[in-house]
């Protein structure tokens, strides 16, 4: 997911760190990268923390993956979102008075321009708020949006997700409608998505909605497929991550020393990603050494599959009520609805 998550670890890999040398060549924008990067590889086990996948090449891979045939998920929304557009909007329509439409990690907004357009069409009083951490990507939203969709009233908010949130409410007491697309839910681990869910509906008012996408449960295989596609776009979007940590903290990882590894448990419904160290090796990162053993694994990512129940018990678990589901063809992917009650 697009960086603004804080976890893709178990609470016990949540180590406190302060780097006892922060080389000074990183700069500051980097402080908190290097201190994250340094502390997950001095843990026990080995991680980094997937919401630094998406540097400017990383976004390119992502683009790529989500095209590539075995990725299944995009095109399963984007299904929902083009063949259940009118059924989709009416339920967020609700009783029809005004509301604001908050997309939390919009990137180019492609599902959500279903749903903007038939609001459009049905002169629905809305205005949307679309949050992303890259400002790149607001820019590029609150200018190109308004020219394809003529008469879209919106506002960008650049930065991180509860932080934007709270300033959609101070700019407006409208009722609020969330969107949470593309099971990013799913890169934190089940209890951070609980977690989250519960802060998200503590930064809502009784009445707002969320919709939200999920991946769900399936052939095991079919999931293990999407992230471990024949032309090696996943690999490269994990191993993209070591690149980044040699351009930004001065480190030297040996990208061919370095294997990606997925794997996916039907039983918890997990599908998480590993880097395998090759052979026996010393990473410099700044002024800190890293030692990796034969076959020692750096956890990179987890991507949490659902079952239908689940969706339903973390919605009333933290404070929704689901009120609509709606599914792709095969009922791979659903979007649903919730009511913050
Ligand atoms: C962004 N997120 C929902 C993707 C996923 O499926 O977990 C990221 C991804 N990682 C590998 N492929 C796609």
């Amino acid at each position: 997911m697009r960086g603004k998550l804080t976890q893709n670890t178990t609470t016990s890999m949540n180590q406190a760190f302060t780097p006892t040398a922060v080389n000074c060549d990183i700069s500051a924008e980097n402080r908190q990268f290097y201190a994250d990067v340094v502390a997950g590889l001095q843990a026990e086990p080995k991680h980094l923390n997937s919401k630094y996948f998406y540097d400017a090449n990383g976004d390119k891979l992502f683009q790529e993956l989500m095209n590539c045939p075995e990725y299944y998920p995009t095109n399963c929304e984007l299904e929902i979102f083009s063949e259940k557009t009118a059924e989709i909007c009416d339920a967020l329509i609700a009783d029809g008075d005004a509301f604001d439409l908050i997309e939390l990690g919009a990137g180019d907004a492609t599902k959500s321009s279903y749903l903007l357009k038939y609001l459009l069409d049905k002169k629905a009083d809305f205005t949307y708020l679309p949050i992303d951490i890259s400002d790149n990507v607001i820019s590029y939203l609150n200018i190109t949006l308004p020219v394809t969709l003529p008469g879209l009233k919106i506002t960008g908010l650049n930065g991180e997700y509860f932080e934007m949130l709270n300033k959609a409410a101070a700019i407006s007491p409208r009722r609020k409608v969330v969107l949470f697309l593309g099971s990013n839910i799913g890169n934190m681990p089940l209890d951070g998505a609980i977690e989250f869910c519960r802060e998200l509906r503590n930064n809502l008012s009784e009445g707002d909605m969320v919709l939200i996408g999920m991946d769900l449960k399936k052939d095991p295989r079919v999931i293990l497929a999407a992230y471990n596609d024949k032309d090696g776009i996943t690999r490269e979007f994990n191993l993209n991550l070591l690149r980044r940590i040699n351009r930004e903290l001065h480190a030297n990882f040996d990208i061919s020393k370095f294997e990606h590894y997925p794997t996916y448990d039907p039983e918890t419904g997990a599908c998480k990603s590993y880097l395998i160290s090759l052979q026996d090796q010393q990473v410099s990162i700044g002024n800190e050494k890293i030692d990796f053993k034969k076959d020692e694994y750096i956890y990179m990512e987890i991507s949490q599959k659902f079952t239908l129940m689940q969706t339903d018990q973390i919605a009333i678990n933290t404070g929704f009520q689901p009120v609509g589901q709606f599914f792709d063809t095969k009922k791979w992917f659903i979007d649903a609805v919730w009511v913050a009650a």
